[in-house]
């Protein structure tokens, strides 16, 4: 379905179109002041350096006061939501597809540009519903490079993963891996719209036609991304979105599958709710994923401030994108070039080839800062358990999944953190990098419980001067 096929108009809550505005010469900054520590040092290109390294690994004041995290929630305007709690308190209905839980599955339908939104508790159990709703069974392909609830969700229902490679750029699913992983027991691919980029769907679509498969897409993080042509939720035979407090649109927790497929549909509907079609009626095997009213009214308002949230990302996107451009060794994946995007996810690699620390080691010297950025996603899943229960020499290969798992760095984000939060980020950046060997040395030393473990354990990741 095209995005002129979906007919979607504008609304309260933004469509795709809506939502493809950022302005690319926009130097906005945010109404946020910059949490600020004294003593920082001037910016890289500034004048004087200071003789000693401003950095809290060497007992400076943290850069920031309060943690700048990848994944604090976006907090939607709070009078609206205790509106709609009170409606929900004063209607007595508290979960079971009530009024805000219809009206949050037709605004996100809608914003897919899909007929049909069956919104759960989350989207983990919205992946495995919408995989048994598919009729997956025996073997499904995956990429190993995805959050661990994409292979959960089939191995909890007794489903083989099978791990598949990833492409170096966009880091979903590579087609060429994907078909030579094709058995007789293949029953469906599992793609991931990772960090809301749209993969190879054509391709992807091709081989399921071609060998009679089911496509679902993990749309965990592609909420309010489309391709040039549609909204990403309208991809294969179904899609899962998260709704979870770290997403850009939250219900607390939740979960949102979306598919043009009425039987599909019909099916998700009953599996929500034990597969109860009426008082005692029970017509297939379900479980309880509904969402509740509360999560739905909290959903509702979120997603009314979608538009403001991408926004602010793009802008928090461009300033990191300045910062890095002055920096050598860390670059930013590509975004937005193939389409709308989120900018939920603020994605770079690290080349320990031209960066003088490993991103192991800045991750963790950053947290000395109140700085946490994330590994996403390290190892691949194939490398975490139950999936590595194989013999070293029997786990599958996987080059560019190793590869992009060791380079990748996941930056702070949404509207807890400002412009000028990110250009202070990347000065302590750059003063870490320029003290490159005593801030190893200091980190070698250091004992403190808010370093990462993966820094004192290396083996899952090792660093420039392991593998030397
Ligand atoms: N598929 C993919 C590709 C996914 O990425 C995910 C989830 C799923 C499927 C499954 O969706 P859900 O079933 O969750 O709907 C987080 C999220 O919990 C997870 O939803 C997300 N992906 C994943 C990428 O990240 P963690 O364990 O790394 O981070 P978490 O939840 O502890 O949050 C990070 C930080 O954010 C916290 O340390 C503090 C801050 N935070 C977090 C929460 C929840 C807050 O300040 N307040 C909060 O309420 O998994």
């Amino acid at each position: 379905m095209t995005s002129s096929e979906t007919g979607l108009a504008p609304t309260s809550t933004g469509t795709v179109s809506d939502i493809h505005l950022p302005d690319e010469s926009s130097t906005t900054t945010s109404d946020q002041p910059p949490r600020q520590a004294p003593g920082d040092r001037p910016a890289p290109d500034g004048a004087s350096a200071p003789e000693s390294p401003v950095l809290a690994l060497f007992g400076s004041p943290p850069a920031f006061a309060d943690i700048l995290h990848v994944g604090k929630p976006n907090m939607p305007d709070r009078a609206r939501f205790m509106t709609r709690i009170e409606q929900v308190l004063d209607s007595g209905r508290l979960t079971n597809f009530g009024p805000q839980v219809l009206e949050l599955e037709a605004a996100l339908a809608q914003l897919a540009g899909t007929r049909h939104c069956v919104v759960t508790c989350n989207a983990t159990v919205g992946l495995e519903l919408a995989i048994a709703a598919l009729g997956m069974h025996s073997e499904v392909i995956v990429p190993a490079f995805t959050f661990i609830a994409s292979a959960h969700a089939l191995r909890r229902q007794g489903i083989r993963p099978v791990f598949c490679d990833i492409d170096e750029q966009t880091h979903c699913l590579d087609p060429a891996s994907v078909e030579a992983a094709i058995t007789p027991q293949t029953t469906g691919i599992l793609a991931v719209h990772l960090w809301g980029n749209p993969g190879a769907t054509a391709e992807l679509q091709a081989l399921a036609d071609r060998h009679g498969l089911a496509l679902l897409y993990d749309a965990a993080h592609a909420l309010g991304c489309a391709s040039p042509e549609q909204p990403l939720g309208s991809y294969g035979d179904a899609a899962v979105y998260s709704l979870h407090a770290t997403k850009v649109v939250h219900a607390f927790e939740g979960g949102a599958i979306v598919t043009d497929d009425d039987a599909v549909a019909g099916r998700l509907r009953l599996m929500t709710n034990f597969g109860f079609t009426g008082e005692d009626d029970v017509r297939h095997l379900g479980t309880n994923g509904k969402m509740s009213e509360a999560s739905a009214a909290m959903g509702l308002t979120s997603l009314e401030s979608l538009p403001q949230v991408i926004q602010h990302n793009f802008r928090l996107h461009q300033a990191y994108a300045r910062g890095f451009s002055r920096i050598a060794g860390i670059d930013l994946i590509p975004r937005g070039a193939t389409g709308s995007d989120n900018y939920h996810y603020i994605v770079a690699e690290v080349d320990e080839t031209t960066c003088s620390l490993s991103r192991d080691e800045l991750i963790a010297a950053l947290r000395l800062e109140n700085v946490v950025a994330r590994r996403y996603f390290n190892p691949g899943c194939h490398r975490m358990a139950p999936y590595n229960e194989l013999p070293a020499d029997s786990l599958p290969d996987l080059p560019v999944t190793e590869a992009v798992a060791r380079r990748v760095i996941v930056w702070p984000s949404g509207l807890a953190v400002s412009e000028q939060d990110v250009d202070r980020m990347v000065q302590r950046i750059a003063t870490l990098l320029d003290h490159a060997q005593p801030v190893r040395e200091a980190l070698a030393r250091c004992t403190d419980p808010r370093l990462p473990a993966f820094i004192r354990h290396p083996e899952s990741s090792p660093r420039k001067a392991d593998a030397s």
